[in-house]
């Protein structure tokens, strides 16, 4: 009996652990916390929270904002610059650039334009499921991740 009582916790832990590895990301910003970051002579507020990208849409919606989109090389690279420099690269976070299913290409939600520069993680974007139509920045290992728009473990997303 208490053998296997002990083998239900063990695996509960490893499939715990599993879990937390799969859907979270070692991080450095504190849930439900809003930072406000300067770069390239803009503003962007960085928030973390799990939300899917509809929330994050609103919420900076709410603040006169609309989801970071990098409309140039030079604003991505500034805007990952800050976020190393403020200690927040160790998350992901949303952005405004969004697939169209139809004609499969990237485009800013914000402004309609077809993205150019392209910073996809190798093997990225993945298409791992139908619905992989919203992009992920991940500022540690420098670059995006196509996912699933409802996806909502714990994340962050920058307004500006
Ligand atoms: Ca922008």
């Amino acid at each position: 009996m208490a053998t296997s009582s002990m083998l239900g916790v063990l695996l509960l832990l490893f499939f715990t652990q599993l879990g937390s590895s799969l859907f979270t990301k070692e991080t450095n910003v504190a849930a439900g916390s809003r930072i406000e970051m300067e770069a390239n002579g803009r503003n962007y507020s960085v928030f973390r929270a799990a939300v899917g990208i509809a929330e994050a849409d609103q919420e900076c919606l709410n603040q006169g904002k609309h989801l970071v989109d990098f409309n140039e090389e030079g604003e991505y690279l500034a805007i990952q610059a800050a976020l190393f420099e403020a200690g927040l690269e160790r998350s992901w976070y949303w952005t405004a650039a969004r697939k169209d299913a139809k004609k499969q290409v990237w485009y800013w939600e914000t402004t309609g334009e077809t993205i150019t520069d392209y910073f996809w993680l190798p093997g990225e974007p993945s298409n791992d499921t139908s619905n992989d139509y919203c992009m992920r920045f991940d500022v540690s290992v420098g670059g995006w991740l196509d996912d699933p728009c409802d996806t909502n473990f714990l994340v962050g997303y920058i307004c500006e």
